[in-house]
């Protein structure tokens, strides 16, 4: 299959998946074009089968907010004619469903038939999307997208219920990992650099947002570390970076904590620590636990979105109301305080992350491209 495959390029978890998902349908033999405003940041792969477009978006002067939109519809309808694309996936819904839509109908005033098909990852439909402003055009962007997929069974509920005019039928694919990405050289990355004493190493990773409650990240640390000696490792970087730079000098942690900013692939550093902190208010999927728990790391982490589908309370970890961080603290320091404990909850959050292998959910995808193609030739 040709396929056209739209995404935000930067770190978040959107752009991540429609990466890796575009890489391994490259290696399974289709053709995979991406079509964004910069490289995404993981497509660092060499294969004949891997194609990027980008969308130049020009800086003209009489435009307050330059129309990105229609620069990315006008340059799928270019791709898709020249390069006889089969089909489109678009990650995000804004603007892109929307973008999906506008190409498909001046394609098909010029004869050529393009489905698309719409992933929602989250911020679209609980954040962004939840802004009335957006809603009648993400309501008919879903509802004309040839297929939409969810990356979990609460944010399918979530655009319903956010939503109430989405007739579409949407289908659940959860996020997934490539558990042979996580076969760690150990010489890469060592863990004594960052527990030089052999303290428990604890590791949050996100775009410092808001909706991420990086602090609590830091006040959970903060109690554990009066009771195990332990050291965090914080990987990204966002708005909230100033913020949480303030609160380790308020709490006196600095001296335990580093921060190693944005990082393309977090597997090295994963497979050196012990805990994996996720107090996200909202996470329709939580790809980032996923990340962890693939590098045989178990995480604490809030009960909120669809986190209870990734990370299983008191197997691959435990999971607390949001801003509960005494509870959170406490789970932590309940895996950590005993070598076999936390050996066991180790192997368990590797047995469960093995349930989203790529190897498992890529199939579901191409049923899906095949599911869409074949109501295309019978239409
Ligand atoms: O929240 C982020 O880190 C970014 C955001 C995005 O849109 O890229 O992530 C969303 O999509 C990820 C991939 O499907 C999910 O794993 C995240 O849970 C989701 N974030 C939220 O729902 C807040």
């Amino acid at each position: 299959m040709k396929i056209g495959i739209v995404c935000y390029p930067t770190f978040g978890g959107s752009g991540v998946v429609a990466t890796e998902l575009g890489k391994a349908l490259a290696e399974k033999g289709h053709q995979v074009h991406f079509i964004t405003y910069s490289q995404p940041v993981r497509l660092n792969f060499f294969s004949g089968n891997l194609f990027y477009h980008e969308v130049a978006v020009s800086d003209y002067p009489l435009f307050d907010y330059q129309p990105y939109e229609l620069v990315l519809s006008s340059k799928l309808v270019d791709v898709v004619k020249y390069e006889k694309l089969d089909l489109l996936h678009v990650h995000y819904a804004i603007p892109h469903a929307s973008a999906a839509y506008m190409a498909k109908q001046i394609l098909a005033s010029q004869g050529i038939n393009i489905p698309f098909i719409t992933t929602l990852h989250g911020t679209d439909i609980t954040l962004v999307g939840k802004d009335p402003s957006f809603e009648p055009v993400i309501t008919f962007a879903i509802n004309q997208s040839d297929a939409v997929t969810a990356v979990s069974e609460s944010l399918k509920e979530d655009t319903y219920s956010n939503f109430p005019d989405v007739k579409r039928e949407i289908k659940v694919i959860p996020n997934f990992i490539c558990l042979e990405d996580y076969k760690h050289d150990e010489t890469l990355c060592q863990k004594k650099v960052y527990a030089p004493n052999s303290e428990r190493l604890l590791i949050h990773v996100s775009n410092f947002r808001k909706v991420k409650r990086v602090e609590d990240v830091l006040r959970v640390f903060d109690k554990v570390r009066k009771q195990i000696p332990s050291k965090l490792i914080l990987v990204g970087d966002g708005p909230e970076r100033p913020a949480i730079e303030k609160l380790c000098r308020e709490l006196d942690t600095c001296q335990d904590i580093r921060s190693l900013g944005k990082i393309v692939n977090p597997e090295q550093i994963l497979a050196v620590a012990d805990l994996f902190l996720l107090t996200s208010e909202a996470e329709s999927f939580g790809l980032a636990a996923l990340e962890a728990m693939a590098a045989k790391v178990p995480v604490i982490s809030t009960n909120s979105g669809g986190i209870p589908e990734v990370n299983v309370h008191g197997y691959s970890g435990y999971m607390s109301n949001v801003g509960d961080i005494d509870d959170m603290a406490k789970n932590a320091i309940h895996i950590l305080k005993d070598d076999v404990i936390l050996t066991e909850f180790k192997k368990n959050a590797y047995e469960q992350a093995k349930k989203f292998d790529i190897s498992k959910v890529l199939p579901m995808y191409e049923e899906l491209y095949r599911e869409v193609l074949n109501r295309k030739k019978e239409s």
